[in-house]
């Protein structure tokens, strides 16, 4: 039990109640001393009351709110109101003033709280993305997607695989045809060459005839070696007995076979940039990796059968005395490889230089230019072929080009698909 200083101004003097049931403090109070001194219980306990520091024998009571005080504390008691420093100064109660403060704090307290709830809830929503969205866990969004995505994959596969045997099947079922009618072409020509056989049998034995019978039977022998003459034998034209056959595919991917289309391309570049390489390696001629630079003079001609294309390439000479010449290639040329050796990083701007004057001429016409990088496969690109690509993009005229390798051949196909698919769209069919 303890008896709580009182200062002057106090009216009443208070006493806590500290016992838990109460009895220690009714039988304290049932003293002379202490029975006029109310109780209350400990929870409803005043603060205890704050003392003047200038005035020590005073109780703080009010609070100064002139605008102007320059005071170090707003604290007041009865003195400093009416005598001391803050005398004439607009003031207030401290119980009102610490219960508007109290009312202010439980604000915040109450805003706060809906804050952290807030962020409690942002805190359990990026726990649940972070885990939704980390590789490796067996359930989340992140795997659902995966899956989708797998899904989608899976569907194309099996499209593709399904397009795949069509167009297998479309192209076995073309060729049974192609057999069926070299077979009845083949039935007719051994019937006849049996007739023609048998016919001939005959008259080989008339020639040795004793001369009456062979002119008793001379009608007979004529009509004979006349029918069979007469009788048509249809030979098969070479077209009919080419092998090759030429295929397309539309949009939907479906086998187109039909007839081969004339190209020619004009290969282009510097004298060593590999130009007759790449044609060899089109030929599918075998090609040393040594084999001794040899530069070419005029030009070389090749051509090869791809998908419903027959291509013609014109191997030109790249060395400068040649290159006055290439126009006269280029005009009414189908497409242009224009080769530059990915190794030679010293003739990079030679080789952007020559090819800006091929595409600036309008001998090109619009057909489509493919700038073939060779000795090179792209994974490795350093500071000088980063360059060399900017400087190709920065040209203004449209093009393609593609990384390829003629000793390896890696690359090569992708040329040969880029020329086709570019003399697609040049003739209006389908894409291959
Ligand atoms: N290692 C390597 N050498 C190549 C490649 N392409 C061409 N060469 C060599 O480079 C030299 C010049 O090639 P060539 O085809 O004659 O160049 P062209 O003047 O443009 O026709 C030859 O010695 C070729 O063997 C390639 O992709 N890799
Ligand atoms: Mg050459």
């Amino acid at each position: 039990m303890r008896i709580p200083n009182t200062s002057p101004s106090s009216i009443a003097l208070f006493v806590t109640a500290i016992c838990v049931n109460g009895k220690c403090s009714e039988t304290t109070h049932s003293t002379n001393v202490l029975s006029k001194h109310r109780r209350i219980p400990l929870t409803e306990k005043p603060p205890p009351l704050v003392h003047c520091r200038l005035h020590s024998s005073y109780v703080v009571e009010f609070v100064c709110k002139e605008e102007s005080c320059d005071n170090e504390s707003p604290l007041m008691c009865l003195m400093c109101r009416d005598y001391g420093r803050h005398k004439g100064h607009n003031h207030v109660l401290i119980e009102k003033e610490v219960e508007d403060l109290r009312e202010k704090v439980r604000e915040h307290l109450t805003e706060l709280s809906r804050q952290s709830e807030v962020v409690d809830e942002a805190l359990g929503s990026i726990n649940q993305a972070i885990h939704d969205l980390s590789p490796g866990e067996e359930s989340g969004t992140l795997e659902e997607t995966r899956q989708e995505v797998r899904n989608h994959f899976r569907r194309l596969r099996s499209a593709l695989d399904r397009d795949e045997a069509d167009a297998v099947e479309t192209l076995d079922e073309h060729a049974r045809e192609r057999v069926d009618i070299l077979r009845s072409a083949k039935d007719r020509l051994e019937a006849a060459s049996t007739k023609i056989g048998a016919t001939c049998h005959t008259l080989q034995k008339a020639l040795i005839m004793e001369k009456g019978k062979i002119l008793d039977r001379s009608d007979d022998l004529l009509a004979l070696a006349e029918s069979t003459a007469a009788e048509k034998t249809t030979i098969p034209d070479s077209s009919q007995l080419s092998t090759r056959i030429a295929f397309s595919f539309a949009n939907d991917r479906k086998l187109h076979i039909g007839d081969f289309i004339d190209s020619r391309v004009v290969l282009l570049g510097l004298d060593g940039a590999g130009k007759t390489s790449i044609v060899r390696r089109l030929k599918k001629v075998r090609i040393d990796a040594v084999m001794a630079p040899h530069p070419t003079i005029g030009f070389n001609i090749e051509t090869i059968h791809y998908k419903n294309y027959r291509l013609t390439f014109w191997d030109v000479g790249g060395l400068p005395k040649f290159r006055h010449l290439w126009k006269h290639y280029y005009t009414n040329t189908q497409a242009v490889i224009f080769v530059i050796d990915g190794h030679a990083v010293e003739r990079f701007s030679e080789s952007i230089k020559e090819l800006r004057k091929v595409m600036s001429d309008p001998l090109v016409g619009p057909c489509p230019v493919i700038v073939a990088i060779n000795r090179k496969d792209g994974s490795s690109l350093n500071g000088p072929m980063d360059a060399l690509l900017s400087q190709l993009d920065a040209l203004p005229f449209q093009h393609h080009f593609h990384f390829c390798d003629a000793a390896t051949g890696s690359g090569i196909d992708h040329v040969l698909d880029q020329i086709t698919v570019c003399l697609s769209r040049l003739n209006g069919t389908c894409p291959v």
